[in-house]
């Protein structure tokens, strides 16, 4: 099977082909075989499906690998600037079907599985994907590692390999149950361990002082434990290019030291703690979104994955022959959000501890290093750690901080004379009963560049919470509005949109998504509308089969599919979507024979397992599903549906078969979102108020094609300093008096009228998200949405032209923004190696 040949391939760039390399069918023929004998020790006739599935993956792996040393090759001979991105989560999703792609080999691997007697899409499904983030902060990670290499920029990704990922999702009796998520269980073909790339992190312990022979103070820190760091690399391939880069995930382990020293003197239980405490550390994600948990562990994980994410960067900059001076040149760091802010304090510690600058360099290397993302305004988010906790892990890191405080502070005191209150905002350490670090403030004063992530969320963030910081250095702000990769949530979830679109415009859209804009002259088309449509309804058709086998419930393809998935959490308002859909069963059930238009509510989203409310809203769906959809008044009319374990791969099925996509948060609370850009990049039209990245949407759309409503983030603000009443809401509107009285006594849970009591009393006494102060606009709004769905063509036109006018919101263009303004990279060609 080793046998080369030389082929004439399309890609001319690929001049030699055999089994690990070639493109061709036959060639991924005899690497299916080969590695289902060789690797997984199996003849054709006894091969299980995930034999297959490992051996294809290997052979796709290969290819990967080919492609990654030549990056590697040409990035070390270059010394380029590179990218590096650091994130606690990563929400990749399966890796199989989206690396075809991107090599340009779904077809032929179609044809030589086929050749082979198996079936692709049953190998595919086979994958368990990797689901190392919560929400749309790991999502958009993703996204932005797919157009780091799509864009041909030099960059490594560090994070954490956690060996539990976000939790499984069950429903019973119509709750939430949580599950873990052991997706290493049948292994994982994707990733390279790479044994000898380890590093020590020092944890807890103190901190000794000393003055060196040369007259210099010197901090030794005395760990309480000390754990290793092991380099785990998946190969991240941009779509038709060469570059293939680096997602490098670190595993905690036990340095061997310690087992030989305890188990040695006999203490064998002390020896196996240990190596316990420190594989816990990557243990299991942490299932908050937007909620920080203060827990010692989380902290541990984030100094963890971020110290051994430095050493390794600066391993390479100076295995390069470059100076420790010159790091910033080298490397442009990203904070993903706060959770690995941390970074600043580690790097002034590497440099002044371990490589001898004096503070003054350090500082200069630091701030010129970093660059910030803030990705929420809800107060909630904002991470700070108890200051006592913060030093019983990282003492020295607390000395650190607080003379970088201290220096800060006497420039902030000079600047703003006489002003406490911002002294105290600016301040890293927060005063109170107990003293708490503030991370945003570190990772602003250590930032050169800080960023939101929609036009409107990075303009609150200069008016409210980062208001002092932006007062204080205007020039480090910016706004980089999200993206998505549309080679995953086009091209792999949707192959008959694509294939459509492509048939009328070419592929260049795939990757220069704003070519989409040349569908526009189809939009009236009745034609194409009906393609159009036809794809639409395909995508239905396939979802509700899903549908029926997950859920038991039946629903009609024709009917508008009105989608609402995301995490759940209260100012996402997943409870206004349900009081609509109440509100249009009490007019089916006064009046069973008015004409409506029918709809599938469809719902999907993981709760916080700690978070009451969110899992009663679960409840609260899954308890109307019950009623609604059995009765017989409504006539299949409305159907609710709860879609359990919404992740990557589920999410690749919803969005292609959306009508409707729901985007109700209240204003100023969403920084951007990225699930309203997947569904209207699918054809979906966005009901949704003036929040996150929804405003921009709509300004590219047209605000005839989009459904607007509600209070706007500064009517939001104002009603609450008017002093908001929801009771008189409640009181005022007789529909959603009626929605509110039935949830409260029972009527949808057989009579208990207790179950749904702490949601009902806080919305009609509190309600915190306003929601009952946008219902009547929500609900006007909606019966607009149900008119417009009934003109076929009219509904068809909207709908082409959301496509045809997203390429704003391609991650290729999010990325080439900071690429530009922030880290300025460049593109670095990549040749395949023995290729001229
Ligand atoms: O980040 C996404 C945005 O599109 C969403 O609007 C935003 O809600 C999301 C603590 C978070 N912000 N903050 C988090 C996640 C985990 C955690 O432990 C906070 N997620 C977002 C991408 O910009």
């Amino acid at each position: 099977v080793e046998e080369k040949e030389t082929v004439k391939s399309e890609n001319k760039e690929v001049l030699i082909q055999d089994a690990r390399t070639g493109l061709t069918v036959e060639a991924l023929k005899k690497a299916i075989l080969n590695n289902l004998f060789y690797v997984q020790g199996k003849y054709p006739e006894i091969a299980t499906r995930n034999d297959y599935y490992m051996a294809l993956s290997f052979a796709v792996r290969d290819r990967l690998l080919q492609r990654w040393t030549s990056s590697v090759k040409q990035y070390l001979e270059g010394k380029n600037r590179v990218v590096s991105y650091l994130s606690a989560e990563y929400l990749l999703g399966p890796h199989l079907a989206n690396n075809l792609i991107n090599l340009g080999i779904y077809k032929e691997m179609e044809q030589a599985t086929q050749e082979l007697g198996v079936n692709l899409q049953w190998l595919i499904d086979k994958e368990v994907e990797p689901g190392l983030g919560n929400g749309g902060l790991g999502r958009l990670a993703a996204c932005y590692m797919d157009s780091l290499a799509t864009l041909e920029v030099p960059a490594i990704g560090y994070g954490i390999r956690y060996q539990f990922g976000i939790f499984e999702q069950d429903i019973r009796d119509g709750w939430q149950v949580e599950d873990t998520d052991n997706w290493l269980r049948r292994g994982n073909p994707w990733e390279i361990a790479r044994r000898e790339l380890n590093y020590e992190v020092k944890l807890g312990g103190y901190v000794q002082h000393y003055m060196d022979r040369d007259g210099r103070y010197r901090s030794n820190w005395m760990p309480e434990l000390t754990v290793k760091g092991v380099a785990y690399d998946t190969p991240i391939l941009g779509y038709k290019v060469n570059t293939c880069n680096a997602l490098r995930l670190w595993k905690s382990e036990a340095p061997k030291s310690f087992d030989f020293q305890s188990f040695n003197s006999g203490d064998y239980n002390h020896a196996v703690n240990q190596k316990i405490i420190c594989e816990n550390i990557s243990k299991v994600l942490y299932p908050n979104d937007e909620t920080i948990s203060g827990k010692i562990l989380r902290l541990q994980q984030q100094y963890f994955f971020v110290s051994c994410s430095l050493q390794d960067m600066i391993g390479i900059h100076l295995r390069q022959g470059e100076k420790i001076e010159d790091f910033n040149v080298t490397f442009a760091v990203q904070l993903n959000d706060t959770h690995p802010a941390i970074a600043i304090a580690e790097m002034m510690r590497l440099l002044l501890d371990e490589h001898d600058l004096e503070w003054v360099d350090a500082w200069r290397v630091t701030t010129r290093t970093f660059a910030y993302t803030n990705h929420t305004l809800l107060p909630e988010a904002l991470e700070t750690w108890d200051l006592e906790l913060f030093g019983s892990v990282l003492p020295r890191h607390l000395e650190l901080i607080y003379e970088i405080n201290k220096r800060f502070l006497d420039e902030v005191t000079i600047k703003v004379y006489g002003d406490h209150q911002k002294i105290s905002s600016l301040s890293i350490i927060g005063e109170g009963p107990r003293k708490f670090i503030k991370m945003a403030n570190l990772a602003c004063v250590g930032s050169f560049a800080i960023n939101g992530v929609a036009a409107l969320h990075s303009d609150l963030l200069k008016k409210t919470v980062l208001k002092d910081w932006y007062a204080y250095s205007p020039e480090k702000f910016s706004n980089k509005t999200n993206g998505v990769t549309p080679r995953r949530w086009m091209v792999l979830s949707n192959p008959k949109l694509t294939a459509l679109i492509s048939e009328k415009i070419g592929e260049n859209w795939i990757k220069h998504l704003d070519e989409l804009k040349n569908l526009e002259q189809y939009a009236d088309d009745p034609e194409f509308q009906k393609s159009w449509m036809q794809v639409k309804l395909e995508m239905k058709q396939e979802l509700a089969k899903r549908i029926l086998g997950k859920t038991g419930v039946k629903v009609d393809p024709e009917s508008m599919f009105d989608i609402q998935v995301k995490r759940i959490h209260e100012y996402k308002r997943q409870h206004l979507n349900v009081l609509h859909l109440i509100t249009l069963y009490n007019r089916l059930k006064q009046n069973p024979k008015m004409d409506m238009v029918p709809r599938t509510f469809i719902f999907a989203g993981k709760a916080a397992p700690g978070y009451k409310m969110a899992k009663l809203i679960i409840k609260l769906i899954t308890s109307v599903g019950d009623l609604v959809n059995n009765d017989p008044d409504v006539n299949h009319r409305l159907k609710v549906v709860f879609y359990p374990n919404y992740n990557v791969t589920n999410a690749q099925r919803i969005y292609p078969a959306a009508d409707l996509s729901e985007q109700i948060s209240t204003a100023g609370k969403e920084a951007s979102g990225t699930g309203n850009m997947k569904l209207s990049m699918n054809g979906a039209l966005t009901i949704g108020t003036l929040d996150g990245a929804n405003v921009e949407i709509r300004e590219v759309v047209g605000e005839e094609n989009f459904f607007l409503f509600g209070l706007t983030a500064e009517e939001v603000t104002q009603k609450r300093n008017e002093g908001y009443d929801p009771y008189t809401y409640y009181k005022s509107n007789k529909e959603l008096k009626l929605a509110i009285d039935q949830i409260a006594s029972g009527y949808f849970s057989h009579l208990d009228d207790k179950i749904f009591k702490d949601l009902v009393n806080n919305l009609i006494y509190h309600d915190p998200f306003l929601v009952l102060a946008d219902y009547e606009s929500y609900v006007a709004c909606q019966d607009k949405v149900s008119e417009a769905f009934r003109d076929k063509a009219a509904w068809a036109r909207m709908s082409i032209l959301n496509t045809a006018r997203m390429g704003k919101f391609s991650s290729d263009r999010s990325i080439r923004e900071y690429c530009d303004d922030i880290w300025k990279v460049k593109s670095v060609p990549v040749h395949l190696n023995g290729d001229s």
